[in-house]
C-alpha cells in the first residue's frame, strides 16, 4: 500500500514536467503582425493600422480599425511602423499588444 502511494505521488508530480515540452508555444500566444499607423483615436479607443497578413485571423494585408486600449498607444503616432498582436474578441477586432518598430 504504502509503496502504491509512493508510485502515485511520483506521478502526479512527474506529470507536469512530462507535459511542458509537448505544448506547442504557438499555442500559447496568437502570432504578432506588422503594420503602419494610420490613425490613432485615443479618446474613442481606436486606432486605424495598415497590416500584413494577420495569420492567427486569417485575414489578408488592408488598411483597418482596431479597437485598442488607450493604455497600449503609448507614445506611438500616425505613421510609426509597429509590431503588433491583434484577436478576435466578442467579434470585435482588437489590438492586445503593439510596439514601435526602430
Ligand atoms: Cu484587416
Amino acid at each position: 500500500m504504502k509503496r502504491w502511494i509512493t508510485l502515485l505521488a511520483a506521478l502526479v508530480i512527474a506529470a507536469p514536467l512530462h507535459a511542458a515540452p509537448d505544448t506547442p508555444p504557438a499555442a500559447e500566444a496568437p502570432a504578432t503582425s506588422e503594420g503602419v499607423v494610420r490613425k490613432i483615436d485615443a479618446a474613442n479607443g481606436k486606432i486605424t493600422l495598415k497590416h500584413g497578413p494577420l495569420a492567427n485571423l486569417d485575414m489578408p494585408p488592408m488598411t483597418m480599425v482596431f479597437r485598442v486600449s488607450p493604455a497600449l498607444l503609448g507614445a506611438l503616432k500616425v505613421g510609426d511602423m509597429v509590431r503588433f498582436r491583434a484577436e478576435r474578441i466578442d467579434g470585435a477586432y482588437v489590438v492586445t499588444a503593439i510596439e514601435p518598430l526602430r
